[in-house]
């Protein structure tokens, strides 16, 4: 596909502000882009099951056809070869490699992924596999999902089979994208599937969610003819103090804890923060840690993703007033700062994306950062053609790589960037409302139309060539 030559807007950043080394990518994820939520052997995932919950996802969206890609993957190979970029960034649908969750491969499911890879090597694009970005058997979710301690045993295995079949040809293996979304949105809040809504087993879920992530690291490193690249991906912002109060201060701290440091303090330290395992204990709440667990869980791994869209701030005291709320917790209240919203109502805060970068290079030192998603939903307008002239999404580019390249010029290693999203998706609670795609997708046709950020994106990255 030939990018429209239509001029961008000249967002030009510094000529010297990424290296030649530096790794230019765009993301997707298996649930967001596939269709064929019956094809191949592929089962239900908890996804297709949380679709069907009246009310759970707008208009009643669901994923079974979705953009198509499991029957468009060529097209929408030639498409990011098109942008390029050196890498893409995707997800492998546990429900089609392995349909039970457990038990026997399913040949036709890993056969996509390895048609998939080929044809992005045979392209010039180098894969970048996430191993789960949420689409879990709906069977293992029936036997108690994340927040049973089998699951991480069985996602285990299911990374051993996919690694099996593309370690060969995939340098970069991350074994989840966001654990976070997982054990808090899907077990705690109930906005992601499976819907549930039990601090305590969100809580047994950051931890199972995190050995599966061990479990599968040590043994693909075990396992690996060549080497390669582990890693995983976790979303991430800042929690600053709204005011200058020891209620703020202490909101931001618990928002901080609960958000980022009690998954990387694990991964990277080996132990929980310990005044997030005493704010939970004073709730009768123990992460279930068992012996040899956090060996397990602060396995090493050579790369971290980072997803950022914005940054925020925290109160400690509610609209009413009150420090604690009706369920006796302190109050952690989100202060959005007074900028510029996207359509997802979220704030554009690019500064923000500097602070976090510089403070992962000072807090988690000797670990490659690589921003695996950042990308904003505006609300877009198509002409005729399907072309958007999205000046606010290319500015959003614009601003947050020169957030990178600040935070590089700081000291960070940062490795690579991926821009979130190739095209179109399902944004999952939001259906297909919201658009974070650099190709709009007319989902009645499934025309795929490179937006004008696709343009500037392709244009800057060339600049950045040797
Ligand atoms: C996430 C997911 C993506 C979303 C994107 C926009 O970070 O939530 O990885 O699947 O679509 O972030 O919300």
């Amino acid at each position: 596909m030939n990018l429209p030559t239509a001029p961008s807007p000249t967002l030009l950043l510094p000529g010297d502000a990424f290296p030649p080394t530096f790794e230019w990518g765009v993301a997707t994820s298996s649930y967001q882009i596939e269709g064929a939520a019956k094809e191949g052997g592929r089962t239900p995932s908890i996804w297709d099951t949380f679709c069907r919950v009246p009310g759970a996802v707008h208009n009643g969206d669901h994923g079974d056809v979705a953009c198509d890609h499991y029957h468009r993957m060529p097209q929408d190979v030639a498409l990011i070869k098109s942008l390029g970029v050196d890498s893409y960034r995707f997800s492998v649908a546990w429900p089609r490699v392995q349909p039970h969750g457990r038990g026997p491969v399913n040949p036709e499911g890993l056969a996509f992924y390895d048609r998939l890879v080929d044809e992005l090597l045979t392209n010039g694009i180098k894969p970048w596999v996430t191993l789960y970005h949420w689409d879990l058997p709906q069977e293992l979710e029936d036997a108690g999902g994340w927040p049973n301690r089998d699951t991480a045993y069985r996602f285990a295995d299911y990374a051993m089979m996919v690694f099996d079949k593309l370690q060969d040809r995939v340098e970069t293996i991350t074994t989840l994208n966001e654990p976070w979304c997982s054990a808090w949105l899907g077990y705690h809040v109930g906005v992601h599937a499976p819907g549930r809504k039990d601090f305590r087993a969100s809580i047994d879920a950051v931890h199972h969610l995190l050995l599966g992530h061990g479990l599968a690291t040590q043994r693909m490193r075990a396992a690996e003819t060549t080497p390669h690249r582990y890693g995983i991906t976790l979303n991430m912002g800042t929690a600053d103090p709204a005011e200058d109060t020891d209620a703020d201060r202490d909101a931001a701290r618990r928002a901080d804890g609960m958000g980022l440091r009690l998954y990387l303090d694990p991964l990277r330290k080996g132990y929980y923060p310990p005044d997030m395992v005493d704010e939970l204990s004073q709730q009768g709440i123990a992460l279930p840690i068992q012996d040899g667990d956090m060996e397990i869980i602060a396995e090493p791994f050579e790369v971290l993703g980072v997803n950022f869209y914005f940054g925020q701030d925290f109160s400690g005291v509610d609209e009413q007033g009150r420090t604690h709320g009706d369920d006796g917790q302190p109050v952690v209240r989100q202060v959005f700062p007074g900028t510029a919203r996207t359509a997802m109502d979220w704030p554009i805060t690019p500064e923000r994306l500097t602070q976090l970068l510089v403070r992962l290079h000072r807090d988690y030192p000797g670990l490659p950062l690589v921003i695996t998603e950042n990308g904003a939903a505006f609300d877009d307008t198509a002409d005729e053609q399907g072309y958007v002239a999205d000046d606010d999404r290319t500015t959003y580019f614009a601003e947050h790589l020169a957030a990178v390249a600040e935070a590089r010029n700081q000291g960070a290693d940062i490795r690579g960037y991926f821009a979130w999203s190739l095209m179109d998706n399902f944004e999952w609670a939001y259906g297909y409302d919201k658009r974070f795609g650099i190709v709009h997708v007319d989902y009645d046709t499934q025309k795929r139309t490179p937006k004008q950020s696709a343009v500037w994106y392709r244009d800057t990255i060339a600049q950045y060539r040797d």
